[in-house]
């Protein structure tokens, strides 16, 4: 459709209420791939140089579920405890969590419970809570128990999606299961 540059074609309201307006957050050990998996879904991009979060990291995506447009915020939560004021603020009114730990790094999954216990305290009951274990394109090196991980996932009812960050394995199924979830609540 013409239009005249700087102006919309439609009231800027509408088009913004046409929009379902969706919160995510990650969270997780340092280094799991938080920023990484966000970075990768939102602007299909993937860097081996590792640089810590310093208390959030942004992104955002306009995607179509089921036809219905949603705008995804979705931010990266410093793993340090440094940030725990930063993060119990940006707890509130989040939709969906995921919750990451490293395959290949036991002592990321083992932190799980002390994650999932901060998050049952700082967020609403409705948002929607996945774990996710990345880094599974380090096959050798995978560390983590499957008994322990099953234990886990039937302790707290998650849904359970492993990617890669590196390859993308994953990736984009586990953010659209979530956002799936989220708009079935949602609406
Ligand atoms: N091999 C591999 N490396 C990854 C993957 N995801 C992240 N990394 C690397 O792990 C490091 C930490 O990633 P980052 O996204 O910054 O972790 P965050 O601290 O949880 O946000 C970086 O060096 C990434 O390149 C993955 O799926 N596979
Ligand atoms: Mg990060």
């Amino acid at each position: 459709m013409e239009r005249t540059v700087g102006t919309l074609t439609i009231p800027y309201e509408n088009a913004v209420a046409n929009l379902n307006w969706i919160k995510i957050i990650g969270v997780g050990s340092c280094n799991v791939g938080k920023t990484s998996l966000i970075k990768h879904f939102c602007e299909s991009k993937f860097t081996s140089n590792y640089q810590p979060t310093v208390g959030v990291d942004y992104g955002f995506k306009v995607e179509n579920i089921n036809g219905c447009d949603v705008r995804v915020n979705i931010w990266d939560f410093s793993g340090s405890t440094d940030y725990l004021e930063v993060r119990n603020e940006l707890y509130s009114k989040t939709n969906g969590i995921f919750l990451v730990f490293d395959v290949t790094n036991a002592t990321t999954f083992d932190s799980l419970d002390q994650w999932l216990r901060e998050i049952t305290q700082y967020s609403s009951n409705s948002a929607q809570i996945f774990i996710v274990g990345n880094k599974v394109d380090l096959k050798h090196n995978r560390s983590v128990n499957q008994n322990n991980l099953k234990k886990l996932l039937q302790n707290y009812k998650c849904q359970y999606f492993e990617t890669s960050a590196a390859t993308g394995e994953g990736v984009n199924d586990m953010f659209k299961a979530m956002l799936t979830t989220i708009l079935s609540v949602k609406i």
